[in-house]
C-alpha cells in the first residue's frame, strides 16, 4: 500500500497497528528537525525540550555530523571488528584524549555500554581483586535507570520495568541514592564488592541532583574499600549538565565512565566504556565485542559530535543557559499552585507539578505546550523534564520560558476557576 500520503493520524494508525506498544508517545507525528526546532508532518514547528531524552545535544541534525555520516557511509560502512579499519583507531585516540582514559571500548547502545561496564568491572573483580568466582556484588541506586536490558532490570525498582521479566540476574545490592552513608555500611559489610555503579544525576527519576559532595565521597569509599566506581553519564554526559561530564563538577574521575547518547549528537547508535589499561587489559580477544561495535561510521560521526561540543562551547553554554532557566522556572514556582519547584543541572532539568486533585495534570500541560509549539514529556507522574539542545540561544530560551509560564498559567486559571466554582458550591 502506499503510505507516502498518510496524514499524521494515518501515520499514527499505522504505528498503532504493526509497531508493539511498548511507548505512549504525544500525539505528534515528526517529519523534520534542524536545531531546536522540530516540524510535524503538517508543517508546524515545535521547539524540542526533549532531544530525544539528551542524545541531540548537538542540535537536530547538526551539518558537521551529518556530513561526518553521509561522507563515511560512501566510503565503508561497517567491517566486524574481524578486521582494523581506517576510522577507529584515530576515533579510539580521539575519545580516550577527550575524556582522559587509557583505553575505549565502543559500543552502540547505553544499555550495552552499560551492560559491558558490569562485565568489565566483575572480570576485574575476579582476575584483579582475586574475589572468588560468582561472588562479585555490584552496588547500585533506588530509583536509578541503566538501561533495559534483562540484566539490568534485573536491579530497578521499578515495578514496570522489572515486572514479569524474571528470573533475575543476581549480584547487585540496591542502596539508597545520595546517601554515601549507605554505601559506606555496604562497603564494610561486604567483602565481595567489585563496583559501585551510578548516575552522577537521576534522569529518569526527574533530574535527581545529589547533594554537594556525594560523588566525591562515594568516589573516595570506592578507593578506600578497591572497588570500581562506575558512572552512568550516558544522560549526563557530552556537556549535558554544564561540564562536559557531570562528575567534573566534583573532580571525579571515574574508574569506568559510560558514554552514549549524544556522544553521535543523535545521528546514529554510539555508546563507549572508559577506562585505565589496568581495568581494560582484563578483556582479552574473544571475550566481549559486537557486530556494529567500533564500525567506521560510529567512529566517524562520534569524532564529529565531540569537536562541536568542543568547537561550540556547548558545556559552557549549558551551564549558563541552565541557571537562566532555573531562576525563571523558580520565579514561576514562587507565584504558582501547579508548579512546585525546579532542579537540575546545565540544561538537564525537571519541573514537578502539583497534581494534587488532577492526577495526569503533567500530561496535560504537555499537551497544551504541544499546541503552544513546546515539545517536552512527564517522566513519572508529576514532573516534567525540559531538555532542550544544547546549541539554543538565549532569546530562545527565554520564548520557551515564556511558552512554559503561560501556559502553566492557563491551567492555573483553570484551576482556581473550578476551586472557585467548588468554592461557591459548597457555600
Ligand atoms: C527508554 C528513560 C531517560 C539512560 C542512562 C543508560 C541508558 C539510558 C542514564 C540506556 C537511556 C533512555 C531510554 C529510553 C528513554 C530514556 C530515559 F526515561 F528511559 F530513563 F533518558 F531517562 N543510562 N535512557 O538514561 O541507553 O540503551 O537507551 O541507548 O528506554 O524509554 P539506551
Amino acid at each position: 500500500m502506499d503510505n507516502s500520503k498518510l496524514t499524521a493520524s494515518g501515520l499514527m494508525e499505522l504505528e498503532n497497528k504493526f509497531g508493539a506498544h511498548n511507548y505512549h508517545p504525544l500525539p505528534v507525528v515528526l517529519d523534520r528537525g534542524e536545531g531546536v526546532f522540530v516540524w510535524d508532518v503538517n508543517g508546524k514547528k515545535y521547539y524540542d525540550f526533549l532531544s530525544a531524552y539528551s542524545a541531540v545535544n548537538q542540535g537536530h541534525c547538526h551539518p558537521k555530523i551529518v556530513n561526518a555520516l553521509v561522507e563515511q557511509a560512501k566510503k565503508l560502512t561497517l567491517t566486524s571488528r574481524a578486521f582494523y579499519n581506517s576510522q577507529l583507531g584515530r576515533y579510539e585516540e580521539f575519545v580516550t584524549g577527550f575524556f582522559g582514559y587509557d583505553k575505549v571500548l565502543p559500543m552502540n547502545t547505553g544499555a550495552e555500554a552499560v551492560e559491558t561496564a558490569i562485565k568489565l568491572c566483575r572480570k576485574w573483580g575476579y582476575e584483579k581483586k582475586c574475589l572468588p568466582d560468582n561472588s562479585a556484588q555490584i552496588v547500585v541506586c533506588e530509583n536509578n535507570f541503566h538501561g533495559r536490558t534483562t540484566t539490568i532490570i534485573s536491579f530497578s525498582v521499578d515495578h514496570d520495568a522489572y515486572n514479569h521479566y524474571g528470573p533475575y540476574t543476581p549480584g547487585f545490592i540496591v542502596i539508597p541514592y545520595n546517601d554515601a552513608a549507605a554505601l559506606e555500611k555496604v562497603l564494610i559489610e561486604n567483602q565481595n564488592i567489585a563496583g559501585f555503579l551510578v548516575e552522577p544525576i537521576q534522569g529518569e527519576a526527574g533530574a535527581y541532583v545529589p547533594d554537594e559532595g556525594y560523588l566525591k565521597k562515594c568516589f573516595e569509599l570506592c578507593h578506600r574499600h578497591n572497588v570500581l566506581f562506575i558512572a552512568d553519564e550516558v544522560q549526563t554526559g557530552i556537556a549535558r549538565t554544564g561540564k562536559l561530564l557531570a562528575c567534573d563538577y566534583e573532580e571525579v574521575h571515574p574508574d569506568i565512565l559510560i558514554l552514549g547518547k549524544a556522544l553521535s549528537g543523535g545521528v546514529y547508535p554510539v555508546s563507549a566504556v572508559l577506562a585505565s589499561n589496568e581495568i581494560m587489559e582484563v578483556f582479552l580477544p574473544g571475550q566481549h565485542g559486537s557486530t556494529f561495535g567500533g564500525n567506521p561510521i560510529a567512529a566517524a560521526v562520534a569524532i564529529s559530535a565531540l569537536e562541536v561540543i568542543r568547537d561550540e562551547n556547548l558545556a559552557e553554554k549549558a551551564f549558563v543557559l541552565g541557571e537562566l532557566f532555573r531562576n525563571e522556572m523558580r520565579k514561576l514556582c514562587e507565584s504558582s499552585g501547579i508548579a512546585s519547584f525546579v532542579r537540575g543541572k546545565g540544561l538537564l532539568n525537571a519541573l514537578v507539578i502539583n497534581n494534587e486533585g488532577h492526577t495526569n495534570l503533567a500530561w496535560d500541560i504537555c499537551m497544551k505546550l504541544l499546541d503552544n509549539g513546546l515539545l517536552a514529556k512527564p517522566t513519572h507522574t508529576n514532573i516534567i523534564r525540559f531538555a532542550p539542545p544544547l546549541v539554543i540561544t538565549e532569546t530562545q530560551l527565554m520564548e520557551c520560558v515564556e511558552i512554559i509560564k503561560s501556559t502553566i498559567l492557563g491551567f492555573e486559571k483553570t484551576r482556581s476557576g473550578a476551586l472557585l466554582n467548588e468554592k461557591t458550591t459548597v457555600e
